[in-house]
């Protein structure tokens, strides 16, 4: 992609209501643009980014075994009547009237309509296990958006539905998503903590939250120091082992890890002092098992092997992609911009004219953003006519894994110039050693995050 063909809006200074780093530093990039309290569009390299996401969270709902459909964002109030929570939900729901008269709203979330279509096409618990998800676009009409898209109105979410015939099945259905979560978050390139969590409004018996230790974060927790070295299943593990999937979450949940919400401190002081992490946490993931809530008024029955309908047992497990974009620049950022996961950035390599409209230049350029994107890199190439210092900054602010450099004088001694943009290291290079280190990174990347 050329820069002057693309469409970075960056501002030069952060609005003053932008309270966090990564609320400033989307909207200093260009990511994103307010259009209303908690309500954003999504610009180009934003968007990216998110897309990116929301690739490695499909790729790992999938590999567990969950199904991708696509529910609508606006629903039947009716629905809601059934389970009982359209007048439970509150203020955060969204109302509207359409022209017939007819409630409607504006989805905070699928439970109900996803326990509708099962009850619709479901019948035999030959049909089951079984897992749905989507990744649309809800609505909470919070009383304090704020933080950007960390806290919107309006955000985007990984939402999965799982229904099992009894008790035993529909747990093991829970742990698989559990370790999905560990998996997802670790191509993320993020440390994500699960930890015991409310159940709040979706209900239930057993629930996780899912936090990545920022020092921005929402929540306080208090975790065991275990959970740094804790190994994340490879893509190779086996989701149909039963035995295998919850000796993980056991792993995963032996040690102490909680947010303030349920923090118990008889507990905590069961922690050897050394070991207690006290540090802040932003929830990305939210999982839950809450059995036959919504199927048992809802009548979404089964029959089972021995001919017996019986109410389903579901669970649901949602991800916010576009909280886990700011997410990762809380996580990942210095005083001059993000730093993004290789996973996620929007581009691989900044390639930097020094000297725009200078032929020789111009031409080098030319040359390695062909060779780059022909071996798979995505190239963000900066041929505007900036002054250096302003290519730089930008190169900076946007946070892409390496800048590849190439100037007059470079040049007359056949050489580019390589930085990397987390360590900040800085190599002269010529064409070919710079490429040829592009590409270890490019196959070191694949094989870490590529699943
Ligand atoms: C689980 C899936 C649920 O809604 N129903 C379907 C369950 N859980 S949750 O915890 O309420 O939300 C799941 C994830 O969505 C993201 N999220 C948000 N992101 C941005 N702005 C918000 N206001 C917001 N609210 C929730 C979080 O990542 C959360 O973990």
């Amino acid at each position: 992609m050329l820069l002057s063909k693309y469409f970075i809006p960056v501002l030069k200074e952060a609005p003053r209501e932008a309270e966090i780093v990564s609320h400033k530093l989307m909207l200093r990039a260009g990511m994103i643009k307010q259009q209303s309290a908690g309500i954003y569009s999504w610009l180009p390299l934003g968007l990216k980014v998110m897309r990116k996401v929301e690739q490695i969270v499909r790729e790992e709902q999938d590999r567990a075994g969950a199904v991708e459909i696509l529910m609508p964002t606006i629903q039947s109030a009716d629905l809601w009547r059934e389970s009982g929570r359209y007048e439970d939900y509150g203020k955060e729901m969204l109302r509207i009237t359409d022209r017939h008269e007819r409630d409607m709203l504006f989805g905070p979330t699928n439970e109900e309509m996803v326990t509708d279509i099962f009850r619709t096409h479901v019948r035999s618990y030959k049909d089951l296990p079984l897992n749905l998800y989507h990744i649309q676009w809800k609505f909470r009409d919070e009383v304090r958006p704020r933080f950007g898209v960390m806290r919107g109105r309006e955000f985007l979410m990984k939402d999965a539905y799982s229904f099992d015939l009894d008790e035993a099945s529909s747990r093991a259905a829970y742990y698989r998503m559990f370790v999905s979560y560990l998996r997802t978050f670790d191509r993320l390139g993020v440390k994500a903590i699960p930890m015991r969590a409310d159940t709040g409004p979706i209900g239930g018996d057993l629930s996780h939250e899912f936090l990545i230790l920022a020092d921005t974060g929402e929540s306080e927790v208090f975790c065991h120091a275990d959970y740094m070295k804790l190994d994340v299943p490879g893509a190779g593990v086996d989701y149909d082992d039963d035995g295998l999937i919850q000796s993980i979450v056991e792993d995963w949940t032996k040690s102490y890890a909680r947010t303030d919400e349920m923090h118990e401190e008889a507990l905590w002081s069961n922690v050897d002092a050394a070991q207690q992490m006290n540090a802040r946490g932003i929830e990305v993931g939210h999982i839950f098992h809450f059995g036959q809530k919504y199927s048992e008024p809802m009548g979404a029955k089964v029959t089972g092997p021995d001919g017996k309908d019986v109410p389903v047992y579901m669970g649901s497990y949602g991800i916010g992609p576009s909280r886990v974009v700011a997410a990762l620049i809380e996580a990942g950022h210095d005083d001059n911009g993000i730093i993004w996961p290789a996973s996620v950035a929007p581009f691989d390599v900044g390639l930097i004219n020094l000297r725009s409209g200078d032929e020789r230049t111009d031409g080098a350029c030319a040359s390695l953003y062909d060779q780059l994107t022909n071996a798979g890199f995505d190239v963000l190439y900066d041929d505007t006519d900036s002054r250096a210092g302003g290519k730089f900054a930008l190169a900076d602010l946007i946070g892409l894994p390496w800048q590849l450099i190439i100037g007059p004088r470079g040049l007359d001694n056949g050489e580019v110039e390589l930085k990397n943009r987390s360590t900040g290291e800085r190599e002269s290079l010529n064409n070919e050693a710079a490429i040829n280190k592009l590409m270890t990174w490019q196959s070191e990347t694949k094989a870490r995050f590529g699943g």
